[in-house]
């Protein structure tokens, strides 16, 4: 507690951010560089910084703060401690890890030891490139005189057209509530849409889980007894698509009520199971 309230002291006494005449920056507290240019800045005590658009020649992360990167350009960072999440941007020249940690968010990793160059894709697809103090090297290590520990973490590749399934089959009873359909997608996707009257245009009920009431049926050209073939699409962040058919029953079958009467039932009890699970 002696160690928070001195620092809280300390956030107090220092101003938050200020910067010398070189542009060397001092961050205690929690904030976000958004347009900022500096030399140096370093991060002390428990502080988040979240780096956007920010120009910065150097950045160096003590303590237990936290770093994350979503943007802008870094020439290097060099841990004392805490730790460092890299989720986009660009660090020209190399990071260095003296203490701390470094976790990197993306996929399609490239890592050649002899540059010590760690290559691949940031989770929006940008391509990412980073300078790592090279723990393998054919020769002399060629930056700094410390090891870059670095954990790669790989997130879905939003450029891979997702994949849909509708779900079901689906059944409806004629007055009952309405049932939400139950589609799903694998992967990253910017629209879900349905195709329920089948006319083949994917436009009549928008997400994964719509709500279909009787009434819309009718709207959509069902009647009792009538099965008839769904479909869900999904379109990628990047373009590409995928359908998924399944089929959607408005009940009752004709008929149905009367087996039901008569002990042959088959047809109702199948369709009140589907119906609740
Ligand atoms: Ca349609």
């Amino acid at each position: 507690m002696m160690k928070r309230s001195v620092l809280a002291l300390g956030v107090l006494l220092v101003v938050l951010g200020a910067s010398d005449a070189f542009g060397n920056t001092a961050i205690y507290t929690d904030t976000t560089l958004q347009g900022t240019w500096a030399a140096l800045i370093d991060i002390y005590g428990t502080a988040i910084v979240d780096v956007y658009n920010a120009y910065i020649n150097s950045i160096y992360p003590h303590d237990d703060c936290i770093l994350n990167v979503y943007g802008g350009e870094i020439g290097h960072i060099n841990t004392f401690g805490g730790t460092v999440n890299l989720y986009g941007g660009t660090i020209s020249r190399n990071i260095v890890d003296n203490g701390g940690g470094y976790n990197v968010y993306g996929y399609g990793f490239n890592y050649d030891p002899s540059m010590g160059l760690l290559t691949g894709f940031w989770g929006d697809a940008t391509p990412l490139s980073i300078q790592l103090n090279p723990r393998i090297v054919d020769g002399p290590p060629i930056y700094a005189n410390t090891w870059s520990v670095v954990t790669l973490h790989t997130v879905p590749d939003p450029t891979i057209p997702p994949v849909a399934d509708a779900g079901g089959p689906y059944f409806l009873d004629i007055g009952d509530p309405p049932i939400m359909l139950g589609g799903s997608v694998v992967g990253e996707y910017s629209q879900a849409a349905w195709d329920l009257d089948t006319d083949g245009l994917f436009d009549d009920a928008f997400g994964l889980n719509p709500l279909i009431s009787s009434d819309m049926l009718n709207s959509w050209g069902f009647s009792p007894g009538m099965t008839r073939d769904i479909g869900l699409q999904v379109t990628g962040l990047y373009g590409g698509v995928d359908v998924s058919m399944t089929e959607l029953t408005y009940t009752p079958v004709p008929g149905a009520f009367l087996l039901s009467i008569l002990g042959l039932s088959v047809v109702g009890v199948k369709l009140r199971r589907h119906r609740d699970s």
